[in-house]
């Protein structure tokens, strides 16, 4: 190849030399000097370009190809649970199979304050539209690897989940399209409500024609200063539309990353080709710096602030009353000591 290409200059160096000897030489001069010069300028940008991807992409938070001993090896970050199985091109999380449920969690609790998570996704099926499920689910939560009903995920569970919902069960509203991206903040009293597709309590939501897409799918989740921002790239056009943006969201650090996916009666590939987390480099004063969350919640939301006070005075009424029926016992125990001992003094008088 090098070979024939180095020979067609040749040729044509000295077929224009022999015509123009002095211009030729000259002309095909300058054109290498110009060729290297921009192909030295061009490889240091790529370079460049390389080395700034590098130092935000937090490789042990991030699930990319190839998945090398992804769910089994000692040395991977992430585990498999369920259905899930890992391919070359991707890790599904169901088959297009009635009644499955997997997930993929990462095995290292993130610390990061200010991140980026680009999920790369898939979702496709041989059903008809509004005749698949059940969608996939995203996840920032406390617990991990837990089977439940939220897209094979826990129920009340404590931390950020964002749903790909691909089927209307509250289908008689039709006050939406489905695939639609829900956005819920989970503090360990909040249900999700699965026949409502999570309108209760959810935070943000748009439609994103994900399913059966004949372009590469990706949602972007970006948390910086309790700003949480969710946008979609579904149709091809290689920009982000915004599609959730949520002020005065605390969530705690220590949590895992995850992807989980259920089907029911009805089903599709849930597929997740990559999930790239980033690290966002942002300045903040000392008091932001030293800001401790320990339950998420979103400032100024009846929801958080009501749930919260109910489950502690809910944990104080269970105290009251076991001591309350601990005090009983005792009572009545000395009630019956004091009774018999009455009786016993009362027979010796009549001996
Ligand atoms: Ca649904």
């Amino acid at each position: 190849m090098v070979a024939a290409v180095n020979g067609l200059n040749l040729d044509r160096q000295t077929g224009f030399g022999g015509l123009y000897p002095m211009f030729g030489l000259k002309r095909s001069r300058e054109l290498t000097c110009l060729f290297v010069a921009v192909c030295v300028l061009m490889s240091r940008s790529l370079a460049d370009e390389q080395d700034f991807v590098e130092d935000f992409l937090k490789r042990e938070y991030s699930l990319i190809k190839p998945y090398r001993g992804l769910g089994f090896s000692s040395s991977s970050q992430w585990d498999l649970m369920g259905t899930a199985m890992v391919t070359p091109d991707h890790v599904r999380l169901t088959p297009d199979l009635q009644s499955r449920q997997g997930a993929v969690w990462s095995r290292i609790p993130l610390f990061l304050k200010d991140w980026e998570l680009k999920v790369h996704f898939k979702i496709q099926g041989q059903g008809k539209k509004n005749l698949n499920g059940d969608g996939l689910a995203l996840w920032l939560t406390k617990d991990r690897m837990q089977n439940g009903p939220v897209f094979g995920n826990m129920n009340y569970f404590v931390g950020l989940g964002i749903f790909v919902d691909t089927y209307p069960n509250a289908d008689k509203t039709h006050d939406r399209t489905f695939p639609y991206v829900s956005v819920m903040l989970g503090n360990g009293t909040l249900s999700y409500d699965h026949d409502y597709d999570g309108r209760p309590t959810e935070l943000g939501g748009c439609t994103a024609m994900a399913r059966n897409a004949i372009y590469d799918t990706f949602l972007l989740i970006r948390y910086t200063k309790n700003r949480l921002t969710v946008m979609v790239d579904v149709d091809g056009k290689q920009e982000w539309k915004e599609c959730a943006d949520i002020s005065g969201l605390r969530l705690p650090s220590g949590y895992f990353f995850g992807a989980s996916s259920a089907t029911g009666d009805l089903s599709d590939n849930h597929d997740i080709i990559s999930m790239k987390l980033y690290q966002l480099t942002v300045e903040r004063s000392p008091e932001e710096e030293e800001e401790e969350v320990t339950i998420p919640s979103v400032d100024n939301m009846q929801q958080f602030h009501v749930e919260i006070q109910e489950g502690m005075s809910g944990v104080q009424l269970f105290f009251t009353f076991l001591f309350s029926i601990l005090g009983l016992g005792v009572l009545v125990v000395v009630g019956l000591i004091v009774y018999g001992r009455w009786k016993e003094n009362r027979r010796k008088r009549f001996y």
